[in-house]
């Protein structure tokens, strides 16, 4: 079997002995890694003065992760500025708060030579190369400009932005360009594969072949499908686990019988967290006999603070809350609980089973864990519902959650009512469909996935030496 060698922004560290606190992505990449032997490669998330190049091995069984640290100004093009003022909000269709400079263009290529050039003396022939995400789209270039000619796969975590979106990038063209130095390139939904290949058909000439194979500028890759899920096993079993009962003891003492309302997500201006709350408000105006037999608990916590998109997202939130609990609170009861904070794995899946219901709403997410999550923590015999918003990339195989179109008020708030007024029955009969996709297609069926299609890739004449 071929080592494996991911490489993506951040690194994590296999856990310190059992019952580790890593997400279901960093739990099937180490198995993955552990399976066949392997690197992870990333930044470490430190900075330095100049940057040296100088790796950071740490090794555990057979897997090792290797991580660099990079200059500030690294840091301020490349990941707060390219990745994360210009791409982030472009492909999560949020043009109005893209923001366009050369300085973060050059940011990126840097920071991607600088990792190619450090990883490359660590690849050996044979391994399988696998790169993560939206910052490190052109390192597949960079990998073959220094002559690795090994199969090599880019996996997209976010959406693909329609072609009139992507054409709003000064440098769309090189972009999409250097994404065929890759094999094969994963995108979460059939959706984004769409907007994918409509760009390479109608703006680079390209033209289409059996089995997703896509040729341009006389390079073919395979673009494939590939939804993420979650560590479901590992999360059914979180889920009835003490910190989990305990979690969920004290939500249930905390709500004195009224229902929960969850939502869990970073706070993130693409989670739709504004139209969430006026939907909850919407849905409390249009239902004053269900007021105060209901709350919403919103976990919340803060990511990205050097961006101002997110800071202003913050105090948006914190004057909304505030304004509608202002206005519909009581002596005995708030509406919502508003908390900026993250939770471990365990208590986080107490929380999810506490509730009759989560909203999932994004305006536009690649997949979204948390909606497959919260099925995870179901208990079987009384399982809540899922509101999921349809532009989620999650609505695509979790078609018996209860589908609403995040921007309307109004329809959230029926949804609401829905859940809340739903049988047992019909709850237990939607809840067995979406357990059902959500064990079969678990992180380790897509990572194989991925890994398959990258095996069978035919190698490539593209390296070219340096
Ligand atoms: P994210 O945008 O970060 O990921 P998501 O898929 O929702 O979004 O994953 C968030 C993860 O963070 C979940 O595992 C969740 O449990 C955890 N989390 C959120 N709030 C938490 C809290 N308060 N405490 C503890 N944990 C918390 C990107 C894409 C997604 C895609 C993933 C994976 O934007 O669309 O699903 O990558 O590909």
């Amino acid at each position: 079997m071929s080592r494996l060698v991911v490489i993506s922004n951040r690194v994590q560290p296999p856990a310190k002995g059992a019952g580790g606190n890593q997400g279901g992505l960093a739990v099937a990449l180490l198995a993955a890694l552990r399976a066949n032997g392997g690197l992870w490669f990333g930044w470490s998330g430190e900075t330095t003065e100049c940057f040296t190049g100088e790796i950071d091995f740490q090794r555990d069984g057979r897997v090792v992760t290797a991580t660099i640290d990079l200059e500030r100004q690294d840091v301020d093009e490349y990941y707060n500025g390219f990745a994360n003022k210009t791409l982030w909000p472009l492909f999560h269709y949020r043009i109005d708060l893209t923001e366009f400079e050369r300085e973060f263009d050059s940011g990126y290529a840097r920071v991607n030579r600088r990792f190619a050039d450090t990883v490359v003396p660590q690849v050996e022939p044979g391994d399988l190369v696998w790169v993560h995400d939206y910052h490190l789209i052109p390192l597949g270039q960079e990998l073959r400009d220094r002559g690795i000619a090994n199969r090599i796969g880019f996996f997209l975590h976010i959406p693909w932005p329609p072609t009139g979106l992507m054409l709003s990038l000064p440098s769309h063209r090189k972009l999409v360009e250097s994404l065929f130095a890759y094999d094969v390139v994963g995108f979460q939904t059939a959706d984004w594969l769409d907007s994918f290949r409509d760009y390479v058909l109608t703006q680079m000439g390209g033209s289409e072949g059996a089995d997703g194979r896509l040729t341009a500028g006389g390079r073919t890759i395979r673009a494939i499908v590939a939804p993420i899920g979650i560590e479901t096993a590992g999360f059914e079993e979180a889920a009835t686990s003490d910190a989990a009962r305990f979690a969920r003891e004290r939500m249930y003492m905390s709500a004195t019988g009224r229902s929960l309302i969850v939502g869990v997500d970073r706070l993130d201006y693409s989670k739709g967290l504004r139209e969430r709350f006026l939907g909850y408000e919407r849905f409390l105006s249009g239902n004053p006999e269900r007021q105060g037999l209901v709350y919403m608990l919103q976990i919340a916590p803060p990511s990205r603070e050097k961006v101002s998109a997110y800071q202003e997202i913050r105090a948006d939130l914190d004057e909304l809350s505030g304004r509608i609990n202002g206005e519909y609170a009581d002596i005995d009861w708030v509406p919502i609980r508003y908390v900026n904070k993250g939770y471990p794995r365990g208590e986080l899946a107490g929380i999810y089973r506490a509730a009759r219901v989560a909203l999932v709403t994004p305006l536009r997410d690649g997949m979204n864990l948390v909606a497959k999550e919260y099925v995870a923590a179901q208990d079987p015999a009384d399982p809540g519902v899922l509101i999921l918003s349809r532009f989620a990339g999650a609505a695509a195989q979790m078609q018996e959650a209860v589908l609403v179109n995040p921007y309307s008020a109004e329809e959230m708030a029926d949804a609401i009512v829905t859940a809340l007024s739903m049988p047992r029955a019909e709850r237990i009969r939607r809840w067995e469909a979406l357990i059902d996709s959500v064990r079969r297609e678990d992180v380790h069926w897509w990572c194989d996935l991925f890994l398959t299609a990258l095996r069978d890739a035919a190698v490539k004449e593209k390296a070219c030496a340096p």
